[in-house]
């Protein structure tokens, strides 16, 4: 690019215009790719888009004083400016590639992948961000290389005809370019108005989200005992942070709900149908409980387990206030998005404190998790309870009602069996001889956890130490040290609830009611 370009001014001029043509093919194929990958974003995990991730790195970098002085200078609108910002770079920076890719092939995508790399970067390092997030900054970088080096090649097949096209003349070539640049302009155009409405709703529920403050619980939570967390690297955290917990749901985009705008139902069987909004319930009295709640899909060992402190109005609290009539024993709970739960009404109005949560570990519910409101029943796995963007309770009959997964080959029932997991040390690691400490989790929600057992290489039983339990809803840590020699080692847990009932060896897999058998993993001891 340094040296002087050669040859007639008229060829000189013809250079210039396709370097301006070459800019404007880099600028259509950033626009597509960046649009594709906030349309990807959008549909699986709209809160860390490349775009939003790339400005919120850039706020966390940016020192505290200039944060401030940007809030001064621009008030709310300090947001718009930073995304201006980053479409203004972004724009710069696509147009600078498409020059240097008609320069030189290769420069301008080497140029499209470092762009899309840093988006990548941003967006798994943010706090919100889940593993299918990755993938909307790779459609965006892969589409913008690929539609760049086609944009860029059929631009070089034009423009070296130096021979000014006689005038109304259009050569296959330039119109083959220009056709491909329309195309890609009015792909990235609708890509981009696509994501706009698909996102907009996000916007709207999470910034509603954002500045919302919780109520404070009338019925504070159980104390967590002193001795509830055991201190062993690797052990899952007693609480688990909402940014690390499971997710699972038929949902492809996250259902966005205007908490103004929602209702909540209830139908069927009752003496009295009632509606209540957000606000109604919001002014309710709340209960906070932690409560483990878990996925029949988790295989023994699995990870599908979590447990939060939930926020809420006990259910069957608003279940009263409508009054089942004689003869229901199941409430339907539908979702926002049609999936539905079969839930025993007898697990709603005990006292095991079913919550309609809106709260998850001291925040809203993340719109991932439920937003606005979910329901949380202790001892049920969530296929049969854990219902988010809760909108139906309908009151009626195992008899007369199917949910969404009953009618696909699972339960229509499902209690939580008693598990428990060995954490540490991970199968299939070597750990050095001597006293191997092991740790884990153990679970039998509603009932509770008495004992939790290790064998070696089918041994006798050894009895693990038991932290504090929260409460019978919740799962408890164990720890245990044993003395093992170098060699192959085989370890087994089992846990025993607080019925005296110890957890089956016998192996069945997750459908139709859960899974059992005993965790076991195979160490190297060395
Ligand atoms: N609307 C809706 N709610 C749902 C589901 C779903 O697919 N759609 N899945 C359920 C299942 S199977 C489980 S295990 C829990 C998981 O809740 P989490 O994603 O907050 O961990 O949500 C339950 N609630
Ligand atoms: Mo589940």
């Amino acid at each position: 690019m340094s040296t002087p370009a050669p040859g007639t001014t008229k060829q000189r001029r013809l250079r210039g215009k396709a370097a301006l043509w070459a800019a404007a093919a880099g600028l259509a194929a950033g626009a597509a790719g960046i649009a594709a990958g906030e349309l990807t974003a959008g549909l699986l995990s709209p809160l860390v888009s490349p775009v939003t991730a790339l400005g919120g790195a850039v706020i966390d970098a940016v020192p505290p004083g200039v944060k401030d002085l940007a809030v001064q200078l621009f008030g709310t609108a300090d947001k718009v400016v930073l995304v201006a910002c980053i479409v203004s770079v972004a724009g710069i920076l696509a147009a600078l590639a498409g020059v240097l890719e008609r320069n030189r092939s290769g420069w301008g995508l080497a140029l499209a992948g470092l762009a899309g790399a840093a988006g990548l970067t941003a967006v798994v390092t943010r706090a919100q961000t889940s593993p299918q997030a990755a993938l909307a900054p790779i459609v965006a970088a892969v589409l913008t290389m690929v539609l760049l080096r086609t944009l860029v090649r059929r631009l070089a097949t034009w423009e070296p005809s130096e021979e000014t096209p006689a005038r109304g003349e259009t050569p296959l070539a330039r119109r083959s370019f220009l056709n491909a640049l329309a195309g890609t302009s009015l792909a990235a155009v609708v890509a981009g108005t696509v994501t706009t409405i698909l996102t907009r709703a996000t916007a709207v529920a999470s910034g509603f989200r954002g500045s919302m403050t919780l109520p404070q619980p009338a019925a504070p939570p159980q104390a967590i005992p002193a001795n509830a967390s055991l201190s062993v690297d690797g052990l899952s955290p007693l609480v688990t942070p909402n940014a690390d917990f499971y997710r699972i749901d038929t949902a492809l985009a996250v259902p966005a709900i205007d908490p103004p705008a929602w209702k909540l139902k209830v139908t069927g069987l009752v003496e009295r149908e009632i509606e209540i909004d957000f606000a109604t319930l919001l002014a309710k009295p709340m209960t906070e409980r932690h409560v483990t709640i878990a996925c029949v899909s988790n295989n023994v060992g699995g990870d599908l387990i979590g447990n939060a402190l939930w926020l809420g109005w006990p259910v069957r609290e608003l279940l009263a206030m409508a009054g089942p009539k004689a003869g229901a024993d199941m409430v339907l709970s539908t979702s926002n998005d049609g999936w539905t739960a079969s839930t025993p009404l007898e697990a709603l109005t005990d006292d095991r404190d079913a919550l309609l949560a809106v709260g998850m570990n001291g925040e809203p519910l993340p719109l991932e998790h439920g937003f606005p409101v979910r329901m949380i029943v202790p001892g049920l796995y969530g296929f049969v309870s854990a219902t988010k963007w809760l909108t139906e309770l309908k009151v009626t009959r195992f008899t007369d009602d199917t949910a969404y997964w009953t009618t696909r080959g699972w339960s229509d029932r499902g209690p939580i069996k008693t598990q428990s997991r060995i954490d540490v040390p991970r199968s299939g690691r070597s750990v050095q001889a001597g006293q191997v400490q092991f740790g884990g989790v153990a679970w039998a929600q509603h009932r509770g956890i008495n004992r939790v057992e290790l064998r070696v290489n089918r041994g006798s039983w050894q009895q693990a130490m038991l932290a504090g339990a929260i409460s019978t809803d919740t799962w408890c840590q164990w720890q245990l040290g044993i003395d093992l020699t170098p060699g192959e080692y085989e370890v087994q847990v089992r846990a025993t609830d607080s019925t005296g009932e110890p957890q089956t060896e016998d192996k069945a897999p997750v459908a139709p009611d859960g899974a059992t058998g005993y965790h076991t993993i195979n160490i190297k001891v060395g």
